[in-house]
């Protein structure tokens, strides 16, 4: 018998919904139980191509927004190797922001041919998350919390339209199956100990389920 396989989990939500925050307690939750647990992060910036986002991203560098698209999607591919053998491995990998971020943040910007499914594409078959949580926020609770950086994205009006396609990109059937919304509006710990009962239950169906990862 082989090793049984971790699990795969991806937080997504708009900036502001506490998402790093709570991928950050999961991971030390986690830890503190003997679990081996893995943390990664898209954007991951520290690679040559993330390194470019990230000078898109702070407005130090222009790019066509096709282009922008697709180094966000080789940024997930450049790192597809490590996190299947972390999974393989039997580690629980904690996922911030994955490839639903990918296809909304540039859906978003309503360019006629960059459609969802059109964003979707470079993303198909890559490793598919055991569960995607949705830290959902309103716009009036993330007004509330206020302060947006100064990133490219950190805006009222895009960020109003990010969370209508994250809206319209669970009726995909593949992606409506995966993500569970939690309301991220209430308190941190609330909210943790949601996140928490989503994740054992869920651990729980890998370990007693199909050994292989899906794809996307
Ligand atoms: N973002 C993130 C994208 O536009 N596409 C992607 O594929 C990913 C992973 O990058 F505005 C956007 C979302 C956000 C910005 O993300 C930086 P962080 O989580 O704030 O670093
Ligand atoms: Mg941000």
């Amino acid at each position: 018998m082989g090793t049984q396989r971790g699990a795969l989990v991806v937080f997504e939500g708009l900036d502001r919904s506490g998402k790093s925050t709570q991928c950050q307690r999961l991971v030390d939750v986690l830890r503190a139980n003997g679990e081996e647990v893995h943390h990664m992060r898209f954007p991951n910036r520290s690679s040559p191509i993330g390194q470019m986002i990230n000078s898109y991203l702070s407005g130090q560098a222009q790019q066509d927004d096709h282009a922008i698209h697709l180094l966000f999607s080789a940024n997930r591919w450049e790192s597809v190797r490590e996190l299947e053998e972390r999974i393989n491995a039997g580690a629980t990998v904690i996922v911030d922001r994955y490839y639903y971020s990918g296809c909304v943040y540039s859906a978003a910007k309503h360019i006629p041919s960059m459609d969802l499914e059109w964003c979707r594409s470079p993303d198909v078959g890559l490793p598919r998350p055991d569960v995607c949580i949705f830290l959902d926020i309103s716009a009036e609770e993330q007004a509330k919390r206020g302060g947006f950086g100064e990133e490219r994205y950190e805006k009222r009006e895009l960020q109003d339209r990010v969370r209508e396609c994250y809206h319209e990109m669970r009726k995909h059937p593949d992606e409506h199956a995966d993500m569970v919304i939690v309301d991220a509006g209430r308190g941190m710990e609330e909210v943790e100990q949601e996140i928490a009962e989503v994740v054992r239950r869920v651990r729980k169906n890998v370990e007693g389920g199909e050994s292989r990862l899906r794809t996307v």
